[in-house]
């Protein structure tokens, strides 16, 4: 019989992408953030889901192509699957601003976005964007109008959406026989080495193991043939797969690899998790000290980049405006507005002012880019304050 087994209760937070216009709002929406394993198919969820109308509307504020690292990622992933596989059609789950699927202007690309004003940016572009959820339904009605695709590619989506089956089970309608899906989402290997809790989150549903996505994928009749591990969003996978009854197609030895060290970890047992569950706590005592004993010094500390993980941090150790006194980002969607659920207020990133000399990494999965470009505070002593992989001033 499958259980869905509770390992951590992160406590009541607020829609990530309800950056608020008001500092004190009326009836602000929470929801209980709990964490549970599935003793069947290995996935690692949230136990109650939020529902997608409220989290991807027509004010999504998370634009993919704010980060240089993210904008390159992308660019050399689309030559790469232009010069392997030379498709003639492609799909993208989940387009965003278009920051890959521009690319392939040359052949038949097709956007899904649900966030109206992010598929109204894609459609301006000339990329045709359906901007509905990704279902069976949609999956049937765009295969009609497009016929099948060489390539569908979802990047931190189907992370995102409830159904995993009806999911699946539409990428392979909208497959064709010799086509190829691309999967990439955060790994839950990495998740658990960093401590990264704060990768979950509402629109979170799921951090995927190699093992819980074999097991759910086989239903639908796709098969994992080659894994890539990825520095981005803190650690990710991109997973290949292809029909079963593909066999022009050989399945990689990394893919074994990847399945015998996921067992070697334990991602299949629930030991694992409740261990990562006392990480997270003594992770969350931590941190607060740390906040406590600058501000206890008269500290100014600003948030650098208003992530949506950062909102799982912040809601889960109270850190709020007492704490930290404002966030930059460079979002002007996110800009003027306050961090959900902590009413921390984000001002326009123009360079960290010079009276700062500590600033929390929202965004600790773009560190390296941050660090470079902050040349400048580091240099005359300002350090960054981050919990990945343990809390740390750096
Ligand atoms: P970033 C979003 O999560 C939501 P978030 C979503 N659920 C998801 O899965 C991931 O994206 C992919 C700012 N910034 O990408 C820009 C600076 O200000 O880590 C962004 O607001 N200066 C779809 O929000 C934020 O940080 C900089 O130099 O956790 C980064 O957000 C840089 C590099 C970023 O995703």
């Amino acid at each position: 019989m499958t259980k869905k087994i509770n390992f951590l209760n992160l406590g009541k937070h607020p829609i990530t992408n309800n950056f608020l216009k008001l500092k004190n709002p009326k009836n602000e929406f929470f929801y209980n953030l709990e964490l549970v394993f599935n003793s069947k198919t290995k996935l690692i969820s949230l136990k109650k889901f939020v529902s997608p109308k409220r989290m991807f509307n027509d004010k999504y504020a998370h634009r993919a192509s704010a980060s240089k690292t993210m904008c390159l990622a992308y660019s050399k992933l689309a030559k790469s699957i232009s010069r392997k596989y030379k498709p003639k059609s492609i799909l993208e789950i989940g387009s965003n601003d278009g920051v890959f699927i521009k690319h392939f202007k040359r052949i038949n690309n097709i956007g899904v976005e649900p966030c109206k004003n992010l598929a109204r940016i894609t459609n301006k572009m000339k990329i045709k964007t359906y901007d509905e959820f990704w279902t069976m339904k949609l999956s049937k009605k765009i295969t009609r109008q497009n016929k099948l695709f060489d390539v569908i590619y979802s990047a931190n989506t189907v992370s995102h959406i409830h159904d995993l089956n009806e999911t699946f089970e539409a990428i392979n309608n909208s497959l064709n026989d010799n086509g190829i899906f691309i999967l990439e989402d955060p790994s839950l290997v990495e998740v658990l080495k960093n401590k990264s809790y704060d990768q979950f989150y509402d629109e979170h549903a799921y951090v995927f193991s190699i093992i819980a996505l074999k097991n759910i994928t086989k239903r639908a009749g796709l098969q994992i043939f080659n894994i890539e591990k990825l520095k981005t969003h803190g650690g990710s996978n991109r997973v290949y797969f292809k029909k079963y009854n593909n066999n022009k197609i050989k399945v990689s030895n990394n893919v074994l690899k990847h399945l015998n060290n996921e067992k070697k970890i334990g991602i299949h047992k629930l030991a694992v998790y409740k261990k990562f569950s006392k990480n997270v706590q003594k992770s969350k005592k931590n941190l607060v000290e740390i906040f406590k004993k600058l501000k206890k010094r008269g500290e100014l500390i600003i948030g650098y980049g208003a992530t949506y993980k950062s909102s799982t941090v912040l809601n889960y150790c109270n850190l709020n405006h007492k704490f930290i006194d404002y966030f930059l980002d460079t979002t002007p969607t996110k800009v003027g507005k306050f961090t959900p659920g902590t009413h921390i207020p984000i001002f326009e990133y123009n360079g960290i002012p010079d009276n700062v000399r500590f600033a929390f990494l929202g965004a600790w999965n773009f560190k390296d880019e941050i660090f470079k470009k902050e040349k400048k505070f580091i240099k005359r002593g300002g350090k960054f304050i981050s919990h990945v992989p343990y809390p740390k001033v750096l």
